[in-house]
């Protein structure tokens, strides 16, 4: 018998749509509303402006170590935009502009990230997880929600969102086997953002993308833009639609890059180069968008700067809010919620013995 070539009855394709010299092919040209095309700018303006702030915030003391997403706007925008609240968003822990598009307020993530459990309380009316840092574990977590949706015949679908560093993890394969063997409902939505901490992409894989992953597990893969909010809206709109339908996952690839630290702890100085750095900022897809809404004449340059002004008021009435809310949070007693339904013996003691020293005004014992 000879030796000859299979023919896979699969290919990945390449998806680009507005380029980073705000080229735009017309023929791919999505049909987005202008009222819509503007509240995704919105999103994407909110989720950047929030990111400054919050790392000014954090260099002041005023919260804890966090992870930015500047750069990743259009990767996460472009592709929660499709789901509705009924819909399972199951996000990794850089995913901040796509909560807020949930619906998370901006208050709830500076209450979080100052340690306080308030601030972590899951969206009433929303079927949306927390964030997940055990990296790769929310895929797991994703087809679960998945199978389960399509068990029940209900028309839910399923977003996971993951980063390059995830698909090294044996979670992630697990999570892409199931989904496809399953059929489940789930769009994997993967930001290669090129950087997993300070492991680069060439250390992640020897596959010369992520999107041919999907090939071996048979479902539908395709890579993108991911800094052209254009181009990851058509994918995932398609593979929304696709699991919407009752056919299937499907893996999308955004290729786009961390243009700041892992998180506020990390200084990537220490293993990439200003230079690398440089290419991906002028590929930032915020002006790029911006840009092509102006061209089209659905934003002014007036409306703009309106809107500029409106998201930093909003910002900054959000940070007042949730200093002052923080002022009554922080009762010790709190630790010991949370983690059982029921107590434990041991712990019902401790905490009642803290709950009587606390009350006499007695120092705490570390
Ligand atoms: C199972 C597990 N291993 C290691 C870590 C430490 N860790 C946190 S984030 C991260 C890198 C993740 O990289 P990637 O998946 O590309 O996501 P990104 O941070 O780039 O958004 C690592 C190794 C962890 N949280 N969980
Ligand atoms: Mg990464």
């Amino acid at each position: 018998m000879p030796r000859t070539p299979l023919a896979l009855a699969t290919s990945i394709d390449s998806l680009s749509i507005l380029d980073e010299t705000g080229q735009l092919d017309a023929g791919l040209e999505p049909d987005i509303s202008g009222e819509m095309l503007l509240k995704l700018y919105r999103a994407m303006l909110l989720g950047r402006r929030f990111d400054e702030r919050l790392l000014d915030l954090q260099r002041q003391g005023r919260i804890g170590t966090f992870p930015p997403v500047k750069g990743q706007e259009a990767a996460q925008i472009g592709a929660v935009s499709h789901l509705r609240s009924d819909d399972w968003f199951v996000p990794s822990f850089r995913e901040t502009a796509a909560e807020l598009w949930r619906g998370r307020s901006l208050e709830s993530v500076i209450i979080c990230n100052n340690g306080f459990s308030e601030g972590a309380r899951g969206l009433q009316g929303h079927n949306d997880l927390p964030v997940s840092v055990p990296v790769g574990s929310q895929v797991l977590h994703a087809v679960g929600l998945g199978w389960a949706a399509s068990y029940r015949k209900t028309d839910e679908i399923v977003m996971t969102f993951f980063g390059d560093g995830a698909t090294s993890e044996g979670d992630f394969h697990e999570g892409m086997n199931f989904g496809a063997v399953f059929q489940a409902p789930v769009v994997f939505v993967c930001q290669n953002n090129q950087w997993a901490i300070s492991t680069p992409l060439f250390r992640q894989t020897r596959s010369a993308t992520l999107a041919q992953k999907a090939v071996a597990y048979g479902m539908p893969g395709i890579r993108v833009d991911g800094n052209d909010i254009l181009a990851v809206w058509s994918a995932a709109k398609e593979a929304a639609d696709r699991a919407r339908a009752g056919d299937g996952p499907t893996f999308i690839e955004c290729l786009t890059y961390r243009v700041m630290m892992h998180t506020t702890a990390d200084d990537p100085k220490r293993y990439r180069t200003d230079a690398e750095v440089e290419v991906w900022r002028q590929r930032d897809p915020l002006p790029r968008f911006q840009r092509y809404l102006l061209g089209k004449g659905v934003l002014s340059g007036a409306e703009q700067k309106e809107l500029e002004e409106e998201v930093l008021q909003q910002i900054q009435a959000a940070v007042e809010n949730a200093e002052k809310q923080m002022q009554s949070m922080g009762d010790p007693l709190e630790m010991f919620d949370h983690f059982y339904a029921e107590l434990p013996p041991s712990l019902a003691a401790q905490k009642e013995e803290l709950a009587r020293e606390l009350a006499s005004g007695g120092e705490v014992r570390s």
